[in-house]
C-alpha cells in the first residue's frame, strides 16, 4: 500500500532514529533516563517507584508515537471508513503492561532496563499504576476491549467519550459496609493522554430557537443557546497487538468558554462569569455511578450532549479538512451508539446537518440513518433512559423540535401500516405520553439506526420478541445479534502469564490473535501429565491471589481449596444473595456434621454497589457478616472461608480471573444481557455454575453441557411463574435447609445478634422475591453438590477446565469486532506501513 509516513523527513515528533525509538533494553533504559531527568525533574538515585513508573511509561509512550502518527497520516492521505465508537464509558484499565505487550517489549527487556534503577521486577512498577475508572462495569469494559481489538485487527477507529476528572468511586469496607471515596486518578499525573487544545469544540445548552429567512428566502431554524462549554480533546493512543495500527480514544474534558468570561468581566459581572466557568467545568467532573438504573438527572443529559456534540463536530470537521463533501459522511464514518447514552447523536447530527450545514431534511435524514447504529445492553425497564420532556426542552430546545419532526414522520408510517391502531402508536412514539411526558431514547435510537443489536444470542432474541416486537415487525432486517467478546491480550496474555506460557508451548504463540487455535488443546485432554501441569499452573496463580487476599483482608486462605468466585457489580438481578445463601447452607452442613465429602472451599466476592442502591449495599453488608461469622469459627478451619475483596476494578480483576476454579454466573434468566466476566473466567479455565442467561447459554453450548454446571429456571419458566403468581414463602416451607438459613439470619447469627439488620433483605426474599432467588435455590444447591463431586476427581476437573479454555476462543473480542465490521459497519482493515530506512 502506498501512503507510508516517510520518517526520513524531519517531521517534528517522528523519531526516525531507531536508537531513540528502539525496543531493546538499552533504548528503554536511555528513554527512562531522559524522562526521569527532563520530564520529571528527578535524579535516578532518589527516584521513587512512581517516578520510575512515569519514566518507563513516557519511554513506552514515545515508542507508540511513530505508529500513532503513521496511522493518523495514513488515514489523512488516503481516506478509509473509520469506526466512531461513541460511549459514555471506557473502562480501559492500566495501560503500561498492555502497551509493552502490544509493542513487543518483553517483560525480560523491561526488567533489564529496570534493574539498572535497582528494581528487580516489572510487577513492582506495575503495582503503582493508577487505573482510570472511567466506567461502571461491563458496558465500559466492553468498549475498552473493542478498542483494543479494532486496533489489533488494523481497523481505523476512534473511541469518543468523556474524560471524567473523577471516575467510579473507590470502595472501602468499614464495619462490613461499603464506603465510597472519590477517585482522584489524575492526582499523580497520568502519562497516557495527549491534550489537543487546538481541536477544541464549542457546545451549547439551553436558550431558545428562532426562525429566520436566509439570503435566498428560505425559512430556517436556529438555536440560540444561553450557555456554552468548550470540549478539549485528550487523546489516548490505542496500539494494536504487534501491528502498526495505533488508533485513539478521544476523551473530552469540559472547559469554560473564555469569550463569555471576558464579556461578563467587561460589564462588571465578575461573579456571573466565574459561575458560568464553574458550571461548565462541572460537566466532565464525575462519572455517574449507577449501572442499571436511570436517574434522569439533568447533568447527565448535559454530559451526554456535551461529548456527543464535540464528537460529531470533530467527525464533520475531519471531512471538511480533507475537502470531502458532507454527503459522503456515511462512507467515511460509521457511528456506533454504545447503549442509548450517546443517542442524542441522532438529533445532534440532524441539527448540525440542517442548521449549520444547510442540508434539507431528507438529505440529512439519509446521512444520519446510513451512519448510525445502536447497541442495546439491557432489557430492564428501570435502566431504559427516559428524559422528562420539560427538562429536555429547557436544555436542548432545538433537539426537541427535531425529535418531534422525526417522530411525526415515523408515526405517519406507523399509521399507514397499522391504521386505527392507537395503542401501537403510543408504544412506538419517541414521546412517552403516559403520565409525565418524556423522551424515550431507545425509541429514538431504534428509529434512526440502520442496525440495532443485542449483545448475546438470547438477549438479542428477547430484544426482538419482548422489548421491541413492533419495531422488529416493521424492520425485521434491522435487528441483529453480536455476541460480546473480551480481548485475549489483556485477559489471558497479560493477566495469566503462567497459562500463556503453557498455551505458547502446546498450541503455538498464534493463539493470541486467533483464539480458535486453542481447540488444539483438546488433543491433550487425556494426557495425565499435561493435566497435572494444567492443575499446577492454576495452583501457582491461586497462591499469588491467596497472598493478595491475606494482605488486603487479613484472611488466610488455602490455595488448594476450591476458589469459588463471584465478581461483578452488586445487583439484585445478579443474585449475589443467592450465592450468600448457598454459603450459609454449606456452613450449616459443616456445623451439623453433614459435610462428609465436602471439599474445602474459598468463596470470594467482589463488586461495587451504586451509592444510592440500598438493597445492594445491604447485600455487601450481608456477605461481610457471613464472612465474619464463618472465618472466626474454629469448626470452619480448613473447610470454608469467605472473602469480600474491596474495590473491585480492572487491575484486581486481572488477578482474580486466572486464579478461579469456579465462576458464579447466577443471574435470573432473562436479566443479564450478556455478561463478559463469564467469558474471562472460562478462557482462564474456570468452570461455570450458571443459569441459562446472557452469554452463559453460548458458553455452555461451546464448552459442552458436561463441562458446565447448569441450574435454574429458564426465562420462559420465570415468565410463567410471574404470571401464575409466585409465592416465595411456600418455597421456604418445603426446604428445611433454606428455612434454617433464613431463621439464623433473622436471629442475628451473622450480625452480632442484631436480628433487625438484614430484615429488609429477608422481607424482600420471603415477600416478593422479585428476582426469584428462592425459586432457584434448591436447584442451585443441587448444582453446587455436583461441583463438589467433580472437584473431588481432580484429573477430571482439570480436563473440564482445559476444555473450557480450549473451546472459548469464540469469545475473543476479535471475533465480535469482525462480526460488527461485516454485518453492521462495513468497515475493513487498513494496514499502516512505516518506511524507516535509517541504517
Ligand atoms: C452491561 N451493562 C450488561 N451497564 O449488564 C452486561 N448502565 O450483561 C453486558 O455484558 C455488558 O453491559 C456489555 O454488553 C452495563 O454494564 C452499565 O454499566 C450502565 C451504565 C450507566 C447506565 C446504565
Amino acid at each position: 500500500s502506498s501512503h507510508p509516513l516517510d520518517l526520513r523527513l524531519p517531521t517534528p515528533g517522528c523519531f526516525a532514529d531507531p536508537e531513540r525509538a528502539g525496543l531493546d533494553a538499552d533504548a528503554v533504559f536511555d528513554g527512562m533516563t531522559e524522562h526521569l531527568f527532563f520530564t520529571l525533574g528527578k535524579l535516578a538515585p532518589t527516584a521513587s517507584n512512581h517516578d520510575l513508573y512515569m519514566a518507563l511509561s513516557y519511554a513506552v509512550r514515545d515508542r507508540l508515537m511513530t505508529r500513532y502518527l503513521a496511522s493518523l497520516e495514513a488515514i489523512r492521505a488516503r481516506p478509509h471508513k473509520t469506526v466512531a465508537y461513541l460511549s459514555a464509558e471506557f473502562l480501559i484499565g492500566p495501560q503500561l503492561n498492555s502497551n509493552l505487550l502490544n509493542l513487543g517489549i518483553s517483560k525480560d527487556i523491561a526488567e533489564q532496563a529496570l534493574r539498572r534503577f535497582r528494581i528487580e521486577s516489572l510487577d513492582q512498577i506495575l503495582e503503582v499504576e493508577e487505573e482510570p475508572g472511567l466506567g461502571n462495569g461491563g458496558l465500559g469494559r466492553l468498549a475498552a476491549c473493542y478498542m483494543e481489538s479494532l486496533a489489533s485487527l488494523q481497523v481505523p477507529a476512534i473511541g469518543y467519550g468523556i474524560r471524567y476528572e473523577f471516575g467510579i468511586f473507590n470502595q472501602l469496607i468499614r464495619d462490613g459496609w461499603q464506603v465510597e471515596v472519590t477517585d482522584k486518578w489524575l492526582k499523580g499525573g497520568w502519562p497516557w493522554e495527549l491534550p489537543q487544545p487546538e481541536e477544541a469544540c464549542f457546545v451549547g445548552f439551553g436558550g431558545r430557537t428562532e426562525s429566520y429567512t436566509d439570503g435566498k428566502g428560505n425559512y430556517r431554524s436556529r438555536w440560540i443557546p444561553s450557555e456554552h462549554a468548550i470540549g478539549i480533546p485528550h487523546d489516548v493512543p490505542v496500539l494494536g497487538y504487534r501491528v502498526n495500527t495505533c488508533n485513539r480514544l478521544r476523551l473530552w474534558r469540559a472547559d469554560a468558554t473564555e469569550s463569555f468570561d471576558f464579556y461578563a468581566f467587561n460589564i462588571g459581572d465578575y461573579y456571573g462569569a466565574v459561575e458560568e466557568k464553574v458550571g461548565s467545568e462541572t460537566l466532565s467532573k464525575v462519572l455517574y455511578p449507577n449501572d442499571g438504573t436511570d436517574e434522569g438527572r439533568r447533568l447527565r443529559l448535559k454530559q451526554q450532549h456535551f461529548f456527543v456534540s464535540c464528537s460529531l463536530q470533530d467527525m464533520l470537521r475531519s471531512l471538511g479538512n480533507r475537502g470531502i463533501p458532507i454527503e459522503e459522511f456515511p462512507n467515511h464514518w460509521t457511528v456506533q451508539l454504545n447503549d442509548t447514552h450517546p443517542a442524542i447523536a441522532v438529533a445532534e447530527l440532524m441539527r448540525l446537518l440542517i442548521d449549520e450545514h444547510y442540508l434539507d431534511w431528507d438529505t440529512a435524514w439519509d446521512i444520519t440513518t446510513r451512519s448510525v447504529a445502536y447497541t442495546n445492553h439491557t432489557l430492564l425497564p428501570e435502566a431504559l433512559e427516559k428524559w422528562d420532556l420539560t427538562r429536555f426542552r429547557s436544555l436542548l430546545p432545538r433537539h426537541l423540535e427535531l425529535i418531534y419532526e422525526i417522530n411525526r414522520r415515523f408515526l405517519q408510517q406507523v399509521r399507514l401500516r397499522y391504521p386505527g391502531n392507537d395503542a401501537i402508536q403510543r408504544k412506538l412514539s419517541i414521546i412517552d405520553e403516559d403520565g409525565g411526558k418524556a423522551v424515550r431514547m431507545a425509541n429514538l435510537a431504534t428509529i434512526a439506526a440502520h442496525h440495532v443489536n443485542g449483545v448475546a444470542a438470547l438477549h438479542s432474541d428477547l430484544l426482538k420478541r419482548q422489548l421491541m416486537p413492533e419495531f422488529a415487525e416493521i424492520w425485521p432486517e434491522k435487528f441483529t445479534n453480536v455476541t460480546n467478546g473480551v480481548t485475549p491480550r489483556r485477559w489471558v496474555a497479560l493477566a495469566n502469564p503462567a497459562l500463556s506460557r503453557l498455551l505458547d508451548e502446546h498450541v503455538g504463540p498464534e493463539w493470541i490473535t486467533n483464539m480458535e487455535l486453542l481447540t488444539k488443546l483438546e488433543e491433550r485432554q487425556h494426557d495425565t501429565a499435561f493435566l497435572e501441569q494444567w492443575g499446577a499452573t492454576k495452583l501457582s496463580v491461586k497462591r499469588k491471589l491467596a497472598g493478595y487476599i491475606h494482605r488486603q483482608t487479613g484472611v488466610l486462605v488455602d490455595p488448594s481449596s476450591l476458589f469459588d468466585v463471584q465478581v461483578k457489580r452488586i445487583h439484585e438481578y445478579k443474585r449475589q444473595h443467592l450465592n450468600a445463601l448457598q454459603v450459609i447452607t454449606h456452613y450449616l452442613r459443616i456445623k451439623n456434621g453433614q459435610a462428609e465429602g465436602m471439599a474445602p472451599r474459598t468463596v470470594i466476592f467482589g463488586g461495587k454497589a451504586a451509592p444510592g442502591y440500598y438493597m445492594a449495599k445491604l447485600i455487601i453488608r450481608f456477605i461481610n457478616g457471613i464472612a465474619e461469622t464463618i472465618n472466626a469459627d474454629p469448626d470452619m478451619e480448613g473447610r470454608l472461608r469467605v472473602v469480600f475483596l474491596p474495590d473491585y476494578n480492572v487491575k484486581l480483576a486481572e488477578q482474580i480471573y486466572p486464579a478461579s476454579d469456579l465462576s458464579e454466573q447466577v443471574s435470573t434468566a432473562g436479566k443479564e444481557a450478556s455478561g463478559t466476566g463469564n467469558m474471562k473466567f472460562a478462557m482462564n479455565g474456570a468452570l461455570t455454575i450458571g443459569t441459562l442467561d446472557g452469554a452463559n447459554v453460548e458458553i455452555r453450548e461451546r464448552v459442552g453441557p458436561e463441562n458446565f454446571f447448569l441450574f435454574g429456571k429458564t426465562e420462559t419458566e420465570i415468565m410463567e411463574l410471574q404470571t401464575n403468581g409466585y409465592r416465595p414463602r411456600q418455597i421456604v416451607e418445603t426446604l428445611p435447609e433454606l428455612a434454617e438459613a433464613l431463621r439464623l439470619i433473622g436471629l442475628g447469627h451473622f450480625s452480632n445478634g442484631d436480628g433487625e439488620l438484614f430484615r429488609p433483605l429477608l422481607d424482600n426474599l420471603t415477600g416478593f422475591d422479585p428476582f426469584f432467588v428462592l425459586a432457584d435455590f434448591a436447584d442451585y444447591l443441587r448444582a453446587q453438590d455436583e461441583v463438589n463431586q467433580a472437584w473431588t476427581n481432580r484429573k477430571q476437573w482439570n480436563r473440564m477446565s482445559l476444555l473450557n479454555t480450549a473451546r472459548t476462543g469464540f469469545f475473543s473480542s476479535d471475533r465480535s469486532i469482525q462480526d460488527y465490521c461485516q454485518t453492521i459497519w462495513k468497515a475493513e482493515p487498513f494496514p499502516v506501513e512505516i518506511t524507516c530506512d535509517v541504517p
